[in-house]
């Protein structure tokens, strides 16, 4: 898969290029990155990138030419190395909303060109032109679109075919939907007791069944807790055993 990103600090992106999974798998060129900086697209001796907005207003916005030579740059070095154009995702939050959907379809593609936006935002006629996808993480106001796309772009890697050191873990995840869309039961390692606290008994009982049995129903008790929509989700989508049903039951008869 590979990642380019149309930023102007392109040091942001050393964090997932060298640490942790990503950055293995990164070693491992399971993936690549490119960055490309507006600022080198630029002919002024002051390499301006943002300009006053038409009509007024506070700050800056960014100015269109330098995305587009950016973006044709990317075209051209796509089809030098043989590879596909791929869709041009801009992080807004006017976007539609980021979710593991989101993340595996990109981890399914052959990758995508991320615009990073900083200063007041984008020159709409860039947005109009050439992005092709808007997508969001949440409602909330950021400096730049960087730190949007860090979060898209680990949660595309960590899915692609052996970057994860088990293929159980990406199947157990916490928001793992396609098995069945809960949350994740809560964890205990070493010690067996912490400030007073027991690791509960059945984690240590070695009986495989009551574990599993166990996890199901913290997992059912998390969700329907702090997440209802997701049972609801989950109940639609044909992932509730009758034995799910029948131990929510008990919950809300509580
Ligand atoms: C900001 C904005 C606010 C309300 C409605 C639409 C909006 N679009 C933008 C925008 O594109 N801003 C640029 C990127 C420039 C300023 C910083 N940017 C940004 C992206 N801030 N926050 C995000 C973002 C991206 C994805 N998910 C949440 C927030």
């Amino acid at each position: 898969m590979r990642m380019d990103v149309i930023t102007l600090f392109p040091e942001i992106f050393s964090v997932i290029r060298d640490l942790g999974v990503t950055g293995r798998a990164h070693r491992q060129e399971i993936w690549q990155l490119k960055t490309w900086n507006p600022r080198a697209y630029t002919a002024d001796v002051h390499q301006t990138v943002d300009d006053r907005p038409y009509g007024g207003g506070p700050g800056m916005v960014m100015l269109p030419d330098p995305l587009k030579m950016a973006l044709t740059d990317i075209r051209q070095n796509q089809q030098e190395s043989g590879a596909l154009a791929t869709p041009v995702i801009l992080l807004s939050p006017a976007g539609k909303r980021f979710d593991q959907g989101v993340a595996q379809r990109l981890a399914d593609s052959g990758g995508a060109v991320f615009v990073c936006g900083r200063y007041e935002g984008i020159d709409q006629r860039f947005i109009d032109h050439y992005v092709t996808e808007e997508i969001s993480l949440g409602d909330f106001v950021l400096s730049g679109g960087e730190i949007a796309a860090l979060a898209m772009i680990d949660a595309a890697v960590r899915l692609l075919p052996s970057v994860l050191n088990t293929a159980e873990s990406a199947l157990q995840d916490s928001f793992h939907e396609s098995l069945s869309g809960l949350l994740d039961s809560p964890h205990y390692t070493r010690p067996e007791v912490f400030e007073g606290a027991s690791v509960p008994e059945v984690l240590l009982s070695g009986h495989h069944k009551n574990i599993a049995l166990w996890r199901r129903q913290m997992s059912l008790r998390l969700t329907q807790e702090r997440r209802p929509d997701l049972i609801l989700q989950a109940r639609r989508q044909g992932l509730l055993s009758p034995a799910d049903e029948k131990f929510l039951k008990t919950l809300s008869d509580k």
